[in-house]
């Protein structure tokens, strides 16, 4: 159970709850004139000609009908699970999303550069705001797991209930493709686009269209709608998705960029959340107004009839997701190093054999460098550090030792003399925030092959100056294998000067195929080690102990 201390109150339950929502107005302007633009040609259409004709196949008729029809238990069970699963992963994404509240087109991330925003406040430019400052309070009725911070357990369920939904997906695309119920879906004929915007008239101009019995047929509007959410948005959401893994973007750029870069691809994967939700509300809604009780026995019996009992069914249906969503919240709070250990069991086998091996590429140039990175962590508050800072680092000695055979000691200045290597990349934060910048400073590979670590050492431990976000040292790991990854250094330059304070000061590590909590601010030294389980609390890392964060956070 996570202690509700003082220290987890302030973070996750702060004094500031408000909740507001700021849009770009250009982006508001664009949306309405679009609806309205719809709807008002729809208008204009209904008051000159009339209301457009919709032909409804005479054969779509109970009994008469030869082309497919029905809904067998396959289609019926996919249904069920692809409500569960999307609506975790809609309740986890906000979650997710409220660590960083902004949504932007740049991958700069610039402050107040933003689109829209779910935060009441602007970025303050007279001092330090970290990008966990940042972070926002969101109720548990709509997020999961709810309040201030919680990205680490939001990232677990939502990654272990994705892989419900593509298989679910999977499932339901071979039942489409083995049978003939594709043909209910999948669109054969342009005819489809007159029939669907003068279905779009009558809805728009507030009448309900003739509709078919949708046990035998769908309107051409509901079929385009149908076939979008599975063959557009659900891949959509899917390829956005690994648009923002740190591993994949630092080896392909090109990939993020096919969506219009990073943040883009973050935009609209929310805003593909946004057209999910849109969809629940408008299906539930009509489903409702065409004869609720004939569909429910549809879609949950597989029969066309008008008793009750799919109805109730449907509703238990109902109810057990909703538990399902009570469940998560609750198991998130009691048992979060279950749910963290459950996520790495499945996502880790399957990172270390794809996403893993990508080795970074570095193809960034100067002018893509970001005008100011978002700052994370605190400010090391200990003595030394003071100390070290006053004489501007000059004293600094990074201590390299544990399972080696030539322990190491090191002033910036010999590492500077030692090798010096520069690399221009991306750095990606969990928090869903990128910016770009060029690293100065000396490869891991120098130093794993100065130090010589025994065949014993199998990971690299890196301790800050600093401490974590509920107090002790801030520290992480990385494998041997990463650590020699092409751009893996420890950096005491960032755009052509001296780490500054804020960045780091006067050393810190950058590895271009993870997440940026990895990468440790202010080191004090580096110890090389068995495994991960022999220092801290085992988990790997000051957020992996703390906040249930991944041990190997390629995406
Ligand atoms: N010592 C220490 N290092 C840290 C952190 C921290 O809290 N303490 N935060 C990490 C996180 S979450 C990120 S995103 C990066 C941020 O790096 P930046 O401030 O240079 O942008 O630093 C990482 N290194
Ligand atoms: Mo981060």
């Amino acid at each position: 159970m996570v202690p509700f201390d003082s220290a987890h109150r302030k973070v996750h339950y702060p004094d500031d709850r408000r909740f507001r929502i700021w849009i770009d107005r250009r982006f508001i302007y664009f949306f309405l004139l679009l609806v309205l633009g719809l709807v008002a040609v729809a208008w204009i259409q209904r008051i000159g000609w009339g209301l457009p004709h919709i032909s409804i196949n005479p054969d779509l008729d109970q009994g008469k009908v030869s082309g497919p029809h029905g809904f067998p238990g396959w289609i019926r069970w996919t249904h069920f699970f692809n409500f569960l699963f999307l609506t975790m992963l809609i309740r986890s994404g906000l979650s997710i999303l409220m660590d960083h509240p902004r949504l932007y087109w740049n991958d700069d991330c610039t402050a107040n550069s933003e689109w829209i925003r779910f935060t009441p406040l602007p970025v303050p430019t007279d001092r330090i705001w970290t990008a966990k400052d940042d972070a926002r309070y969101i109720t548990p009725l709509v997020g999961l797991p709810g309040y201030r911070h919680t990205v680490g357990m939001a990232r677990s369920w939502h990654f272990l209930t994705v892989y419900g939904f593509v298989i679910t997906g999977v499932v339901f695309v071979i039942g489409l493709c083995t049978t003939d119920q594709w043909l209910r879906l999948v669109p054969t004929s342009p005819a489809i686009f007159s029939e669907a915007w003068a279905t779009f008239v009558h809805y728009a101009t507030f009448t309900l269209p003739p509709e078919p019995n949708g046990f035998y047929g769908y309107n051409a509007l509901q079929q385009l709608a149908y076939f979008s959410t599975v063959f557009v948005m659900a891949p959509l959401s899917i390829l956005t998705g690994l648009a923002m893994s740190p591993a994949l973007v630092n080896r392909v750029p090109w990939y993020a960029r096919l969506f219009g870069g990073r943040q883009a691809a973050r935009s609209i994967h929310f805003l593909l959340l946004v057209g999910f939700s849109a969809f629940l509300v408008i299906h539930v809604s009509l489903i409702a107004m065409t004869g609720f009780i004939r569909n429910m026995n549809h879609i949950v019996l597989g029969t066309d009839e008008v008793s009750p009992m799919g109805l109730w069914l449907g509703l238990l249906g109902i109810a057990v997701v909703i538990c399902a969503w009570i469940v998560a919240h609750h198991v998130a709070w009691r048992f979060p190093r279950r749910v963290q250990h459950m996520q790495k069991a499945i996502s880790q086998p399957v990172q270390l054999a794809t996403l893993n091996r990508l080795l970074p590429v570095h193809t960034y140039t100067r002018e893509q460098i970001s005008p100011r990175m978002w700052p994370n962590g605190m400010l090391p508050v200990r003595e030394d550090w003071k100390e070290l800072r006053e004489g501007g680092f000059r004293d600094f000695r990074l201590k390299v030792g544990g399972l080696v055979e030539c322990p190491l000691d090191l002033t910036l200045a010999e590492m500077e003399t030692i090798g010096r290597t520069k690399t221009i990349s991306m750095h990606h934060c969990i928090q869903g925030w990128s910016g770009i910048a060029e690293w100065g400073g000396i490869t891991l590979a120098k130093i794993i092959e100065l130090a010589r670590p025994l065949p014993a050492a199998k990971m690299v431990a890196f301790y800050s100056f600093g401490d974590g976000l509920y107090g002790g040292t801030y520290y992480d790991t990385q494998s041997i294998d990463n650590a020699l990854k092409p751009g893996s250094m420890l950096a005491y330059e960032m755009n052509g000067s001296r780490l500054t304070e804020d960045y780091g000061a006067p050393l810190r590590l950058r590895v271009d195929n993870q997440l940026g909590y990895k990468m440790v601010k202010w080191i004090e030294r580096i110890e090389f080690i068995e495994s991960e389980k022999v220092v801290g609390k085992g988990e790997g890392g000051k957020n992996e102990d703390d906040e249930y964060f991944d041990l190997l956070p390629n995406i």
